[in-house]
């Protein structure tokens, strides 16, 4: 097995983040997406769709999309779940991961890629071509403003956002954080919940 990867990148972050805290070891590989590197003709022969994080097999077939490398391994290391503990837990956190998915991080990415010169016909990841719409940044804004509201209203009384303890819902909350401030997109100082919930996160991250 073998993770492609670019570490800097918010989708590969979530996956490590996940790998890190569960304790795993897999080989990985930085695909620079700086240089470029995922459109070249080695990585699209791996994942056609240019993009990381991709977890490979032994057998060749790759999985991309973070939540489905999360599952994946999961299901192989079932020590420190972090995907929900029974039913009903699991649907939550596959549920807050949609939301932070659609609701937060493209908003997030639109911001950024809609705005810079340097993802010039490049506004989706992946091969595209796909031109810019500048008015996505704005717009961008807007909804990750809808987000943090709905963020810290979960949180009130919660320690985590599903339930009191850590899940991948979390790890893709807190790395949206710093990805909105790629584009000067910060929680306002009126989320408290968020603010000390985000510290919460942070120790649990950097602990044993
Ligand atoms: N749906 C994918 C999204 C992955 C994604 O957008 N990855 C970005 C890095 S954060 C990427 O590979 N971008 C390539 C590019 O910009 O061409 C997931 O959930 O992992």
């Amino acid at each position: 097995m073998k993770l492609y990867t670019f570490d800097a990148a918010p989708n590969p972050r979530r996956v490590n983040l996940f790998i890190a805290y569960k304790g795993i070891e897999i080989p990985t590989q930085q695909i620079n997406l700086r240089e470029g590197e995922q459109l070249g003709a080695a990585f699209r022969a791996i994942n056609p769709r240019c993009i990381v994080p991709a977890l490979q097999m032994d057998d060749g077939s790759v999985l991309c999309d973070g939540i489905a490398i999360c599952w994946y391994l999961e299901s192989l290391y079932p020590q420190r779940p972090l995907l929900g503990v029974g039913a009903l837990q699991q649907a939550q956190v596959l549920s807050w991961d949609h939301l932070i998915f659609a609701d937060a991080f493209v908003p997030a990415a639109e911001m950024l890629r809609n705005r810079s010169s340097a993802f010039k016909d490049r506004a989706v990841p992946g091969p595209g071509p796909v031109a810019q719409i500048p008015e996505l940044e704005a717009r961008g804004r807007q909804r990750l403003r809808l987000f943090w509201q709905y963020l810290d209203e979960q949180l009130k009384g919660r320690e985590f956002v599903v339930g009191n303890t850590l899940t991948l819902a979390d790890i893709d909350a807190f790395v949206v954080i710093d990805f909105a401030g790629w584009s000067k997109e910060q929680v306002p100082e009126s989320c408290a919940h968020v603010h000390l919930w985000s510290a919460r996160v942070k120790a649990r991250l950097s602990g044993p």
